[in-house]
């Protein structure tokens, strides 16, 4: 359990769950030396009994006034219906074959145009904000939308911290990759790594938030633990998971839906009803665990914050 102010947090004290669990097993259990090699059986055979969420308690959460009090999504929906194609394609893949994911250690390399590039471990990242709560609707392309209580804080705290040079238009992030633990890029169908991008000024948004839990808990290995980007107001691909590299760059940098087919994903993606993606209407959306359709909203229904950086382009060709 972990229940302390969020900067003094340590990734380090940080116990999934699932190990957790094993190890009360174990410990319940442990009359006799055979159970030692029993419990480490089971760590080692890697399959260590599965929760719904994975993840240790996180706390104390800071409230976001950028919260919506609409209903929350089922929190099995969430860690059940995933894209994360790096685990299958299939939406119920990511929670059965990312079960084993290894994410600690962990690090993320922060380079390019900055003054001061270094590299975070987890215990680095936690330090550099409070943890805040933030309710957020999450609009996936392909027609479904969530409402998730995720963890986190705002990117520019990590921005700010490199220092930005003038040479910094864009912000290129790139998803861990092993073909050990993941499916190949041909079996995905997509390159791996996974990568995405941002304009700096998006990066800097308040609301564009580096997540690190959802439902007061560490982020389960499906949702892209232990760090993700979420960002309401563009589709869900944008919110790339499991981060090992953000880079400063001059140029729009390449991602990975757009480089795969670049008359259905452009590099901005904001939500828009009036865009219409080749295969599906982005009229309506269907919020999962709900049966009727409800209209999409421009920028997810976040414009107040956000329309203004897209002042003056034409979002029929910046889509
Ligand atoms: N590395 C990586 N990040 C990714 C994806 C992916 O396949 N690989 N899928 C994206 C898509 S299409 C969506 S909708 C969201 C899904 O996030 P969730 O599973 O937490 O709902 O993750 C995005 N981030
Ligand atoms: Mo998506």
């Amino acid at each position: 359990m972990l229940f302390r102010k969020s900067p003094e947090i340590r990734w380090s004290e940080v116990t999934p769950r699932n190990v957790y669990l094993t190890r009360r097993r174990f410990l319940a259990g442990a009359s006799a030396a055979g159970a030692l090699a029993a419990g480490y059986r089971i760590l080692e055979s890697g399959q260590p009994r599965q929760t719904v969420l994975a993840g240790t308690r996180l706390g104390p959460l800071l409230k976001s006034p950028f919260s919506t009090d609409e209903k929350q999504t089922p929190d099995n929906d969430v860690t059940h219906y995933n894209n994360f194609y790096e685990f299958g394609t299939q939406k119920e893949q990511p929670a059965e074959l990312a079960k084993n994911f290894k994410t600690s250690p962990w690090t993320i390399q922060v380079d390019g145009a900055v003054n001061k590039p270094r590299t975070y471990d987890l215990d680095m990242i936690l330090k550099l904000a409070p943890l805040e709560e933030r309710i957020y609707r999450h609009r996936c392309v392909e027609g479904w939308s969530i409402v998730v209580p995720w963890i986190g804080f705002p990117l520019n705290a990590l921005i700010r911290q490199v220092e930005p040079t003038s040479k910094a238009k864009y912000v290129a992030f790139q998803s861990f990759y092993d073909s050990k633990q993941m499916l190949s890029s041909r079996a995905a169908g997509i390159a791996f790594p996974y990568v995405e991008g941002l304009r700096l000024d998006e990066a800097m948004d308040p609301l564009a938030i580096l997540c690190v839990g959802l439902y007061g808990e560490v982020l389960p290995n499906q949702n892209g633990a232990p760090v993700r980007l979420v960002l309401p107001w563009k589709y869900g691909f944008k919110s790339i998971k499991s981060i090992v590299k953000i880079s400063f760059v001059e140029k729009e940098p390449s991602t990975t839906w757009s480089r795969q087919n670049p008359g259905e994903y452009g590099f901005y993606s904001n939500v828009n009803p009036s865009v219409d993606h080749p295969r599906w209407s982005q009229v309506q959306e269907r919020r999962l665990g709900e049966l009727l359709k409800r209209p999409t909203l421009l920028f997810n229904g976040y414009g107040q914050q956000v329309a203004a950086l897209y002042t003056g382009m034409d979002l029929l060709k910046y889509y």
